[in-house]
């Protein structure tokens, strides 16, 4: 194993790299550092040491497809290579153009979002997504006069990454608790959510408690969007695979010896939320109704639907 796929899947694991797109940047990355110094020459161990670091790099974080779709964008062609130069150059070229892929995707999808906000609006947000932040970040450059609810978003507290971040751009930037949520959605004209994992039948797998704010932003009425990039549509839903929900330490809860040794502690890290709850799926190929998630896969992957089985 080299260090550089240990290294980064042990950043991703611990939430030193984090975020589904920055999971999968930095993963297609590690494997083309994987690629470039691989030393041996026989091609059989070069194809065997690749998928073993694939494992690796999609063990660390089970949940965000992002990682998943990446690395198989990086290695779908290799059985055209006979050798280890040539695969090497596959997975250079493919971890190149998945990166400026994402990041053109983020930006599409930033100016895509600030369209659907005004001036006035009242914004919540969940977690920290880039994505979201993009289109949050974008209407204001833009000039929009924007207010913003940011949830904490326990156990980690992501929702402090984004405060600052909001604040450091000028917006006017509130942060609430993850149990304030119904009660200031009242006072909210729209929701903007990044996403993980998007199923075939248009849910959505983002920050547990995003479900929460889904069921809250119904009952009062405010529109419910996500920013998320195609590349965070997962083809594994068509078949009928389940996404696998990443469940998390005790110590992310609790301190050790806080509360009684007989209290389980539960901590999973992602919801699902249904495709009735939300209104928009903002993506770099425009704005799509959940309803459309699956036609999108089949028109992207093509003949190449079921290599990714
Ligand atoms: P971007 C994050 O997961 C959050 O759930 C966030 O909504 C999602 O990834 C998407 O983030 P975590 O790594 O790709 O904090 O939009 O568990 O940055």
């Amino acid at each position: 194993m080299s260090d550089n796929i240990a290294d980064t899947a042990l950043a991703i694991k611990e939430m030193r790299i984090r975020g589904a797109g920055r999971i999968a940047c930095a993963g297609v990355v590690a494997l083309k550092e994987f690629a470039d110094g691989y030393v041996g020459t026989g091609f059989d161990k070069f194809l065997q040491d690749l998928e073993r670091s694939k494992k690796v790099l999609l063990d660390s974080r089970p949940t965000a497809v992002s990682l998943w779709n990446g690395l198989h964008a990086c290695t779908k062609n290799i059985s055209k290579a006979d050798s280890v130069e040539e695969a090497r150059q596959l997975i250079s070229d493919g971890a190149k153009n998945f990166v400026e892929m994402s990041s053109k995707a983020t930006e599409a999808i930033a100016k895509i979002g600030a369209r659907g906000i005004q001036s006035g609006d009242i914004i919540m947000t969940h977690c920290n997504s880039s994505v979201a932040l993009g289109v949050i970040k974008e209407a204001h450059r833009q000039g929009k006069d924007i207010k913003v609810y940011a949830t904490e978003s326990r156990p980690w507290r992501q929702g402090i990454i984004t405060v600052n971040e909001l604040a450091d751009t000028g917006i006017d930037t509130t942060l609430i608790i993850d149990s304030a949520v119904r009660s200031v959605m009242n006072n909210v004209d729209k929701v903007f959510v990044g996403a993980d994992t998007i199923s075939s039948n248009g849910s959505v797998i983002n920050k547990i408690g995003t479900s929460q704010l889904a069921l809250a932003a119904d009952e009062a009425r405010v529109k419910f969007n996500v920013c998320s990039e195609t590349y965070k549509f997962s083809p594994l839903t068509m078949f009928g695979d389940m996404v696998t929900i990443e469940e998390r330490g005790y110590d992310e809860v609790v301190k050790t010896g806080e509360v009684n040794s007989s209290v389980k502690i539960f901590n999973p890290v992602f919801d699902s939320t249904p495709a009735k709850y939300i209104d928009a799926i903002i993506t770099e190929l425009g704005i799509i109704s959940p309803g459309s998630v699956y036609d999108i896969m089949v028109r992207q992957l093509g003949d190449s639907i079921f290599d990714s089985r």
